[in-house]
């Protein structure tokens, strides 16, 4: 048996984590060879639904559970943690602007980038899900100097997910024989769901549909679906955001399927032109716990146009809480070079290994 690995989830008494807990506690983010500790926190008020919770799983007995504990403060639960899953965040409210709404979250955000950069494993991978999710991974990066940008992602899984769900009921074709979708942007209405890399059976997925029904029907239908969703259920995705967590979580950590791309949201290097140091969904591949982004792929005028347009919605929101992100933090995330050379992961803020040594080591790993 391996040993087993810490996992904090902020708003773990919520509807998302009602679902992820025991998808990993029964091993399928992790490994089915991977126990885990839970450190699972949520607001005080909460903390008797916790309980409640804490009881289920433990009345499902999972061999690879080993521990829970509950925490009502994100400075004890992050404690030695090696994974964050940063779930609970505050909802609008009525009559709440989306400025309110960014300022409220940035507070809640930059104390726990705070608190992972004081409390957690020096190597924590970081999953921001709490909407809205790029800006608040950025807000949380931005306040954990001791530790690299490229440590910290946003969820867009579950649009790549819709992306792959969606085109598969269209064509007829099973999810898994599509791949190599991708989400450019923001977790938002402007994200932009790419199919022009996408392949159905092996075959380009754009030579097998309708560009017309592409560009009119499905890219809104995968940009609106978080609406449509709460529309019809009352309530927002929950279910499918906890798959979504889970596939991004397992393949950062145990590596993405041969040929096939993810998509990401996290710390832009300046790929395909993207301003750097705003956290921009993109294409990746993972291995041995990284990510690396895969390059090279042509961008049209009408991919340009899109993937230009959710830029600006993330550079909007970056700057209503510019005066919350801490300047000494800018130089790193604004300089952040991401590369893969003989396996091994280097960055240009210096925080990499030195590209000159014969044995290359790494200190951090994304
Ligand atoms: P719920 O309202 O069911 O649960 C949220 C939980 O977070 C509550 O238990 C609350 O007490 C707790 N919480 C609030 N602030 C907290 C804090 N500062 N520290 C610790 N816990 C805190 O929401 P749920 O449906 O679980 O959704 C959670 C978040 O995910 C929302 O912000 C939602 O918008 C976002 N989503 C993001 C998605 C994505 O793809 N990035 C998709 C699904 C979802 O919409």
């Amino acid at each position: 048996m391996r040993r087993h690995v810490r996992i904090a989830i902020t708003g773990a008494a919520g509807s998302i984590a009602n679902s992820l807990l025991f998808k990993i506690a029964a091993g399928e983010m992790m490994g089915k060879d991977q126990p885990v500790i839970l450190q699972l926190i949520d607001l005080p008020d909460a903390m008797e639904a916790l309980r409640g919770i804490a009881m289920e799983l433990e009345d499902c007995a999972y061999p690879l559970l080993h521990t829970i504990t509950l925490h009502d403060n994100v400075e004890n639960g992050f404690k030695n943690t090696h994974y964050a899953l940063l779930i609970g965040a505050r909802p609008r409210g009525p009559g709440m602007e989306r400025r309110d709404l960014l300022e409220v979250n940035a507070e809640i955000f930059s104390r726990q980038g705070k608190a992972l950069n004081d409390f957690a494993n020096r190597d924590v991978k970081v999953l921001v899900v709490g909407n809205p999710a790029n800006t608040n991974a950025l807000i949380a990066s931005r306040n954990a100097p001791d530790l690299s940008p490229s440590q910290f992602t946003a969820l867009t899984r579950l649009d790549h997910n819709r992306t792959r769900g969606i085109l598969a009921n269209h064509t007829g074709a099973s999810p898994k024989d599509i791949q190599r979708v991708v989400i450019w942007g923001n977790h938002s209405t402007t994200q932009y769901p790419d199919l022009h890399h996408a392949h159905i059976l092996g075959e380009p997925a754009m030579r097998q549909i309708d560009t017309g029904w592409y560009r009119d029907q499905f890219i809104p239908t995968i940009q609106t679906r978080g609406g449509e969703i709460i529309k019809a259920r009352g309530a927002s995705s929950a279910a499918s955001a906890a798959q979504a967590i889970t596939d991004h979580m397992r393949d950062w950590v145990l590596g993405t399927e041969p040929g096939d791309i993810v998509s990401m949201s996290i710390v832009s290097d300046g790929s395909y032109g993207i301003t750097k140091g705003i956290i921009y969904s993109f294409p990746v591949r993972c291995d041995y716990g990284r990510y690396q982004i895969v390059q090279g792929l042509t961008i049209n005028d009408f991919s340009q146009q899109r993937m230009t347009d959710t830029e600006q919605e993330l550079l909007d929101e970056k700057a209503m809480v510019e005066h919350l992100l801490p300047e000494e933090t800018a130089a790193s995330h604004e300089g952040l070079s991401i590369c893969l050379r003989s396996g091994v992961t280097l960055y240009a803020d210096g925080t990499g290994p030195d590209s000159g040594s014969k044995y290359l080591t790494t200190n951090r790993v994304m």
